[in-house]
């Protein structure tokens, strides 16, 4: 019996097109894409495999999605439907290992070490995660084991769809050494171009770069490369509770210049953040406006609060100013619109006493979400967003906005 650490990488396939096949079983076995209809804008968020047999993938331009695949479903995103199996999902994970580490809706890190004396293997408990996901919620996911977080990832990736791949203890440097870089978590298509004019094209041979090669084209983060090149990865399976920063972004249906749309977007994006935040019961030091112009180019602000705070209103407040300084000197028509808390405290380190106004506007929004978890999240709503029930349909849980930030 080893003593190594064991890590499993979970991941369920093509993850929104699979709980939109388990509500219409019609759509199995097809070329699926979720988010947004053709005639819209915005991009893939999830293609069934059927479909990336035709080139479709996630982050693709609807538009070129439907040039390439017109006979694929494209069906409008529910997010309410992914965040309920997301938690099924994260439940029966936390059932083998208590050690889980969940990354965004549909993936998680388990630490098994130590797991083998139950389940006989490592490998064998595995087996048995992807049975019950499967006879639970019919889905569909795909595990990498390794020592290190980083092949892990890597070997899960590689084994899908509906695969299994163990890295044996010792063997990380072998297994990554003959895949192609891009298969390396932290190289994106920019590095991967650098890498490739470098003459790199498979992960062994990046891990013979000498390091000050490396740190020379790609800073500070050279460094991490090199680790991750060579199966070199200390980091533990985090607990949750930590999240580092909560968003949620929108990219409107035209570009637009229309101020008080900006408004009324910022405001519903900050109630979820604000929702989000207090669900976590997190207080935000520091708030982010992102916005991108019709031409791509992307801003972002931040603004630090003196105290930490988790009310919609502040969020939204100090977006809205964070907006109105980005928008003055010039009107150019917005594309995409973020807001986002990060600097995440507890409310027990809050070293400031909250004086009486906030107190009632913090009170103020725990019966919002109160009435929200009862009766859908546009029970309530302020008059600005109102406005947005024009744009964006409305679902029981919300409006369907289109690339939601997933981020945590
Ligand atoms: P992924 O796990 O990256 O993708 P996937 O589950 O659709 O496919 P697979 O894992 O089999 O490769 O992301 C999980 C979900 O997150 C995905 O179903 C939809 C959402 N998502 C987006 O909304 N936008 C994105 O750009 C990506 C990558 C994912
Ligand atoms: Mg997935």
């Amino acid at each position: 019996m080893t003593n190594c650490v064991r890590i499993m990488h979970i991941d369920l396939d093509a993850f929104f097109v699979s709980v939109e096949q388990v509500l219409n079983p019609g759509l199995r076995g097809k070329p699926v894409v979720v988010d947004g209809r053709p005639d819209r804008r915005g991009v893939v968020a999830s293609a069934s495999y059927e479909a990336r047999a035709f080139g479709l993938h996630a982050g693709m331009p609807l538009i070129t999605a439907c040039r390439l695949c017109p006979q694929a479903t494209f069906i409008e995103g529910s997010f309410s439907k992914y965040g309920d199996a997301s938690q099924k999902f994260m439940a029966i994970l936390a059932d083998f290992s208590p050690f889980l580490e969940p990354v965004g809706l549909d993936e998680a890190y388990l630490d098994a070490t130590g797991f083998e004396s139950i389940y006989g293997s490592i490998y064998q408990m595995a087996v048995a995660i992807k049975q019950r996901i499967k006879d639970e919620l019919e889905l569909c996911a795909s595990i990498g084991i390794a020592s290190q977080k980083v092949v892990a990832k890597v070997a899960s990736e590689l084994s899908k769809p509906d695969g299994l791949l163990e890295v044996a203890d010792g063997e990380a440097r072998s297994f990554l050494a003959p895949l192609p870089i891009a298969k390396l978590p932290g190289i994106g298509s920019k590095g991967e171009r650098i890498l490739n004019s470098l003459g790199i094209n498979t992960i062994g041979k990046l891990s013979t770069m000498p390091l000050a090669t490396l740190k020379s084209h790609f800073g500070a983060s050279g460094e991490l490369l090199h680790r991750y090149a060579n199966g070199i990865d200390d980091s533990i399976v985090k607990l949750p509770g930590a999240a580092k920063s909560i968003s949620r972004e929108t990219t409107f249906g035209k570009d637009t210049k229309d101020r008080s749309l900006l408004m009324a977007t910022l405001r519903y994006l900050s109630e979820r953040v604000g929702s989000d935040l207090r669900q976590r019961s997190k207080r935000t030091r520091c708030i982010t406006l992102k916005l991108r112009y019709a031409d791509f180019t992307t801003i972002t602000r931040s603004h630090t609060l003196r105290q930490g705070s988790n009310t919609d209103q502040t969020i939204f407040d100090t977006g809205l100013q964070l907006l109105r300084k980005a928008l003055s000197p010039e009107k150019r028509p917005v594309r995409l619109i973020g807001i986002g808390v990060s600097n995440l405290i507890e409310p027990g380190k809050q070293l400031d006493m909250l004086d009486s106004s906030t107190q009632r506007l913090e009170q103020l929004n725990k019966a919002i979400d109160h009435i929200r978890k009862k009766y859908g999240f546009t029970a309530i709503q302020t008059g600005r967003t109102r406005l947005l029930k024009d744009i964006f349909p409305p679902s029981g849980d919300g409006y369907t906005m289109h690339t939601p930030s997933l981020s945590q």
